[in-house]
């Protein structure tokens, strides 16, 4: 009895505590990020989520039920309470309805309105219905991210009085995860997508090979994973995704709204599948596996009819695992061709993806060859040749310097890279996608991307601490208007996340230019 009292006291403290913090004014405004389009703070008293609380899905579309259930989970979370389904009255309800008619809205836009009666969330297709629900949940308290807290009896929480109209600056909001140098499992990846999705980001781009690993099973190719996958940076062993799981990784990406990008890197950073079979290399002979972190070295060779071949088998069995339109063929950093070599590469290959029906993404070297209207090239190098990426059909944009997230913060960030630069939060978040390649027309920036490259992460937790906060900075450049975002008011939203993103239990790198919660 003394133990089991003693225990209930401790928590029911804790609980309290928590409340106390909650009650303090947390006004919207301050915690949504990334920012809103358009957000009114309205007077008046806000929407008490009580027992007699309850939420309607008006749509019978399978992701919008689902979208309500996330809510309602997340609700129950923060308040021990279970709403319930269908609404007895008029007032006291929270609204999710899907109106196709709302075309202003776009794909992904939202309108939110809180007041004292009624929550109402309408959007015109369910990716911004989701959106709409990931702005509930972080007016929600904190400890709705955590699942553990269990609640003694209910607690009341109320959501502000905001008016919400809301739709990303770019279609493209991406993360990067490097999946070669270091081996993440299937549950690191879908973690990370959780934590994107979060942030509104609706692109996970996976570098899927490179010289120290090949991490995805080709069945007409077995060695590649059999030989190529064993290894990773630093010797460690490395692992591979199965077909299945790769399917299992792109369906959970899309509950989330997130498109898996799949990337191989080609002609250079090859070792992994030229060290698995002997026929790509043009003197026939597969070098040993590598683990180290030089780059550059390593081509497949461009002048045999089997390297075309071996790229068709990788596209057509990458392209039937995922619908989605898009095949990176990687395309940089190849120090062995020459440009008419490299150029001829990047054209064949570039015909390989377009066939199979997908767009072509590359970085920004491929921006030397002829390129499809389809392709994209994304642009990496602080240093590339700006007047031809204006030419680009497409641009995404990873500027080394800004958005490369295995760049240290400072020189005392004990992990990362600094080839680009040192990224402190505000280096992260200041800049405009619209200046950085001029002359481009506007509309051929698809958006934003924010790559970890693994060299020096070989956990998850390492590439949280890299990413966060600045993949929130890059979240929100990609998603809001340039008009709506200055310094000083994100570093102190971002300061904000912090009780959240303890809650998710996220390893974030508490950097000394933001005032931390
Ligand atoms: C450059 S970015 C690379 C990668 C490295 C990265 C490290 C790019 C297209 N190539 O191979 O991992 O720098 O920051």
């Amino acid at each position: 009895m003394g133990m089991r009292g003693a225990r209930r006291d401790i928590r029911g403290a804790a609980a309290g505590a928590v409340l106390a913090f909650a009650c303090a004014a947390r006004p919207a405004d301050a915690q949504i990020l990334p920012q809103p389009a358009q957000l009114e703070m309205r007077s008046g008293a806000g929407f008490e989520i009580g027992a007699s609380t309850a939420i309607a899905v008006t749509s019978s579309d399978a992701a919008a039920l689902r979208i309500g259930r996330d809510l309602t989970e997340w609700i129950r979370r923060s308040t021990g309470l279970k709403l319930t389904a269908s609404p007895a009255t008029p007032a006291n309800r929270i609204d999710l309805s899907l109106d196709p008619a709302r075309k202003t809205l776009g794909i992904e836009g939202y309108e939110l309105t809180v007041d004292a009666q009624r929550v109402a969330l309408t959007a015109a297709a369910p990716a911004g219905l989701f959106y709409g629900v990931q702005t509930i949940r972080q007016m929600l308290p904190p400890w709705s991210e955590y699942e553990a807290v269990l609640f003694l009896e209910p607690r009341k929480v109320t959501l502000p009085s905001v008016a919400i109209t809301d739709a990303p600056r770019f279609a493209w909001r991406g993360a990067m995860l490097d999946v070669a140098r270091h081996f993440f499992v299937p549950d690191d990846v879908k973690r990370y997508i959780d934590l994107i999705a979060l942030h509104k980001m609706n692109r996970l781009h996976l570098h899927l090979a490179d010289d120290q690993g090949w991490r995805i099973e080709i069945k007409k190719w077995p060695d590649l994973t059999a030989k190529g996958g064993r290894t990773e940076v630093g010797g460690t062993p490395g692992g591979f995704y199965t077909q299945q799981q790769y399917k299992d990784l792109v369906a959970y990406a899309e509950e989330r709204f997130v498109t898996i990008v799949p990337e191989i890197d080609m002609p250079g950073h090859t070792n992994a599948a030229l060290s698995s079979y002997p026929a790509l290399n043009c003197d026939g002979k597969a070098p040993p596996p590598f683990t180290g972190t030089d780059v550059g070295f390593s081509s497949l060779c461009v002048d045999k009819d089997i390297t075309y071949r071996f790229v068709e088998d990788v596209v057509k069995e990458i392209a039937a695992l995922s619908p989605a339109p898009y095949f990176h063929i990687g395309g940089d950093e190849v120090k062995t061709l020459k440009p008419e070599q490299y150029r001829m590469f990047v054209e064949r290959v570039q015909g390989i993806v377009v066939k199979h029906g997908r767009q072509m993404l590359g970085w920004d070297e491929i921006a030397a060859a002829e390129l499809h209207p389809s392709s994209v090239v994304q642009h990496w190098r602080p240093d590339a040749a700006k007047a031809e990426l204006a030419r680009a059909p497409r641009l995404i944009l990873s500027p080394a310097d800004r958005a490369y997230l295995d760049m240290k913060y400072d020189a005392g960030t004990p992990i990362g890279l600094n080839w680009a630069a040192m990224i402190p939060v505000r280096a992260a978040y200041e800049w405009d996608p619209a200046t950085i390649v001029p002359g481009a027309p506007p509309s051929a920036v698809l958006g934003v991307e924010a790559p970890v490259w693994s060299e020096t992460t070989a956990t998850i937790r390492d590439v949280e601490f890299m990413a966060f906060p600045r993949l929130a900075a890059i979240a929100e450049i990609a998603w809001s208007p340039q008009e709506r975002r200055s310094w000083e008011e994100f570093r102190v939203r971002l300061g904000a996340q912090a009780p959240r993103w303890t809650a998710l239990g996220i390893n974030f790198h508490r950097a000394p230019d933001v005032p931390w919660k």
